[in-house]
């Protein structure tokens, strides 16, 4: 008779606790292009936070929920493809991996390099990224060039060098990126035990659609799901390229992360908001910033793209277009740590009192 199997807690964790958390190749590695014996290079990504909302609950009359992937180890959503297309270089024997960047994608290349013990060259638009985003490519030792120019110019720069130099393109054209961040949809999914009605998220360069997409279709493929979410997709209106249906020659939007105006995925994107019976829309940079300043008076810190998803969850619900009850998931995409400067625009300096018990207790109004 064998003896009996250790007691195990409902996380499946031996020792008791949580079930530390892997990483997305780990975690989804059956659903993964790697060999059985492929080393991960990994931070944990993945796993993060879906939150639920009373406050945008009770204003749409939705369930709705947050999926907050500015809680990765490098602040954004990237480092789910970035994992996987790291991983791959690596394995492949590149030395050198480069990218374009609005900002998050070169912080979590850089990030991953560092981690491989390879080198990261980034092209990033000059003055137009966020400041913390240039600061973790700095500190994980990237080669950080700023090109005068913008976000497509980057990109095709950055194309035609990976053509002809002996380094890997780690922009999300390269397929392992799109095929890592399938993972956030099966972790909605896993979360909630079923699809959302409706998903609503920021739209770039529009990987990260693309890569939903084919995350609830192939658990939809594998009988894990039988209805697909509508996909509702948001630029920023000063950045709307699929939208207008043209190529933006100078986008501007005060969410730098998606001052995009020639999107590599666009008709991916079409896809998913075609066959999804979905939408890709724009809301204006006010719309933008009133969601970013809503969602963070309830405790959830984002960064200004990720605030496009919810000021098109409002709009959706404005023009009609919820249906009580339905459940929506809102992906925020990044953190707001990343560009503090935004957050403190237009607010008052915190005042400055003396060290003080009676100067304090005043000044916080408790006497
Ligand atoms: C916070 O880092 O394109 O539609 O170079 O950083 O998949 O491009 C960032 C994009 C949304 C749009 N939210 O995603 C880059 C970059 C945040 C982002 C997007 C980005 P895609």
């Amino acid at each position: 008779m064998s003896a009996p199997a250790p007691p195990t807690t409902s996380t499946g964790s031996p020792a008791g606790g949580a079930h530390a958390w892997r990483g997305i190749i780990e975690e989804y590695r059956h659903r993964m292009p790697v060999a059985d014996d492929t080393p991960a290079v990994t931070l944990r990504e993945g796993g993060t936070p879906l939150i639920h909302s009373e406050h945008l609950s009770e204003l749409t009359g939705c369930e709705v929920h947050v999926k907050f992937d500015g809680a990765n180890p490098t602040g954004s959503f990237k480092d789910r493809g970035m994992t996987m297309a790291i991983t791959k270089a690596k394995e492949a024997g590149n030395e050198a991996v480069i990218c374009a960047s609005t900002g998050n994608t070169s912080a979590s290349a850089a990030a991953y390099a560092a981690k491989a013990g390879m080198t990261a060259g980034v092209l990033v638009p000059a003055g137009k990224i966020a400041m913390g985003k240039l600061a973790q490519a700095v500190v994980h030792g990237a080669q950080v060039i700023q090109i005068d120019g913008n976000f497509d110019q980057a990109l095709t720069i950055c194309r035609e060098l990976a053509e002809t130099e002996p380094v890997e393109l780690v922009n999300s054209v390269n397929p392992y990126r799109i095929d890592g961040q399938r993972s956030a949809a099966w972790e909605v999914v896993d979360h909630l035990g079923r699809a959302p009605d409706v998903h609503v998220m920021p739209v770039g360069n529009a990987g990260n659609i693309t890569a939903y997409w084919r995350g609830y279709r192939e658990y939809r493929d594998d009988g894990i799901i039988d209805a697909l979410p509508v996909m509702r997709g948001y630029q920023a209106a000063g950045s709307a390229p699929i939208v207008q249906g043209a190529k933006v020659e100078k986008p501007q939007t005060i969410a730098t992360a998606i001052r995009i105006g020639n999107p590599a995925s666009w008709s991916q994107a079409l896809v998913a908001a075609e066959e999804s019976n979905g939408s890709i829309r724009s809301v204006t940079d006010d719309q933008i910033l009133q969601a970013f300043r809503l969602i963070a008076r309830h405790g959830v810190f984002a960064e200004m793209a990720s605030a496009a998803s919810i000021a098109g969850l409002l709009q959706l619900h404005e023009d009609g277009e919820l249906e009580p009850g339905q459940t929506v998931v809102c992906v925020l995409t990044g953190h707001g740590l990343k560009d503090p400067e935004w957050a403190m625009s237009g607010v008052d300096e915190p005042v400055t009192i003396p060290a003080d018990l009676d100067a304090a207790a005043e000044a916080l109004g408790l006497r």
